[in-house]
């Protein structure tokens, strides 16, 4: 059995430049995840093996991204009862509509956690599925708070940066 907790299918290797921040993101909280390249148009048979296995295999939430007509997401939900999380990627001349319309509009009862389009969503997904993990990890929790505290630290530190532009400007007194 792997020690990843996190399964990650990708519609293509050249999805990599946007899903790039998730990566960083389950680094930084030294998060275990298995990831593959699996499209379900493309290959489907590897898709459903990766579904039918990743309960078994200790996977607890996958996140699947995929551009254009984007239906992995869908696909691998309808095969699990772990939660999905879909990563719109902005692959066509739709700048990503495309995909996050097929991601969101689930029929009820099989439901997919559709995240924004592109880097952000790619990031957020992780962040999620950390959140899901931390419900009974209370070392991963703790590591949340912090990364929200860090953040806020470098808000007010944008704001003072703001701030200081504007007076060396003469536009603030
Ligand atoms: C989707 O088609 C992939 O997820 C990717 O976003 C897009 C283009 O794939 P490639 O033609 O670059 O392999 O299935």
């Amino acid at each position: 059995m792997s020690e990843a907790v996190v399964g990650i299918l990708m519609g293509s290797d050249s999805d990599f430049p946007v899903m790039k921040p998730a990566f960083e993101v389950l680094k930084n909280f030294d998060v275990k995840f298995r990831v593959e390249v699996a499209s379900a148009h493309r290959t489907p048979a590897k898709v459903e093996e990766f579904t039918r296995t990743a309960d078994e295999q200790g996977i607890k939430v996958i996140l699947a991204a995929a551009g254009a007509a984007a239906h992995l997401a869908g696909v691998v939900a309808s095969q699990t009862t772990l939660p999905v999380l879909g990563i719109p990627i902005d692959a066509t001349s739709l700048n990503g509509l495309d995909s996050i319309l097929s991601i969101a509009q689930m029929p009820a009862g099989i439901p997919v956690g559709t995240l924004a389009i592109g880097k952000a969503g790619a990031q957020n997904a992780a962040l999620l599925a950390i959140s899901i993990l931390a419900l009974s990890d209370s070392g991963l929790s703790q590591k949340l708070k912090t990364y929200r505290e860090e953040m806020k630290t470098k808000v007010e530190q944008k704001s003072d940066k703001l701030k200081a532009i504007l007076k060396n400007e003469g536009l603030l007194s």
